[in-house]
């Protein structure tokens, strides 16, 4: 028999056999990554989980698994990456990167809540989803049937590459001299140049910044962890 209850610290489960109760053992419920095949975004959650060293299992769906029933329930929209912990779903990777990070603040990689360096986290962080990813996704998309429009993207892609590239001069994190969400984020946004062809047109400087980036052992894991083929 297994009970179980909840809350961050407080979900456990007591097993008892054939009906003598066992020592009760505390087995703390993992994390659990729901991605789908060829899902460019929940790398990032689980860059972080590796990180972090958080234990956690993924549950690959298909495109048509993705649009079910039963992943609207975790994600209205049938997107990923959504995360399930112990008190329920999250979507958006950047909301879930900054919430691992909370869940960790041994491993530093968000500044105290109320300092400057944490609003620059939070700036960065959503930065990279609100400014440097449309315009990105919108270039590729539109690169053949629509390249005047793909071309305009493409500027405005440079534009906020170009304010990543100044904030990293003479530094090789965004935030506080040391890697933090805000890299991941960035850097995950940034990496998107690789797949579509971008990546040797960027400013020298983020080219070294993706190059450090992806030493990370962490990161490493976390690509074939994530890989769907
Ligand atoms: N802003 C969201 C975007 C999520 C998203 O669009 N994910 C893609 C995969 S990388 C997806 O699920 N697409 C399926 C769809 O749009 O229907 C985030 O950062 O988590």
């Amino acid at each position: 028999m297994l009970n179980r209850g909840s809350g961050r610290g407080k979900t456990w489960a007591l097993r008892s056999d054939g009906g003598a109760l066992a020592p009760a053992t505390i087995v703390p419920r993992m994390m659990r990554l729901y991605h789908r095949e060829h899902a460019g975004r929940p790398i990032r959650v689980a860059w972080m989980l590796e990180e972090l060293g958080e234990p956690y299992e993924i549950t690959m769906m298909t495109r048509e698994e993705g649009k079910g029933e039963e992943h609207r329930a975790r994600h209205p929209l049938g997107r990923v990456p959504v995360l399930e912990d112990e008190d329920g779903f999250v979507f958006e990777s950047a909301a879930i990167c900054l919430h691992l990070a909370d869940l960790h603040p041994d491993a530093a990689l968000a500044p105290a809540p109320g300092t400057h360096e944490r609003a620059l986290l939070y700036q960065w962080t959503i930065f990279a989803p609100a400014e440097l990813e449309p315009p990105l996704i919108e270039a590729a998309v539109h690169a053949q049937r629509d390249p005047e429009r793909a071309a305009s993207a493409r500027r405005r892609f440079d534009e906020a590459a170009g304010a990543v590239s100044s904030a990293l001069d003479g530094s090789d994190y965004l935030v506080g001299g040391r890697f933090t969400v805000a890299d991941v984020l960035v850097g995950s946004t940034l990496a998107f140049t690789e797949r579509i062809g971008f990546a040797d047109e960027l400013p020298a400087n983020l080219r070294d910044y993706l190059a450090r980036l992806a030493q990370r052992p962490a990161r490493q894991r976390a690509l074939e962890r994530t890989a769907s083929g």
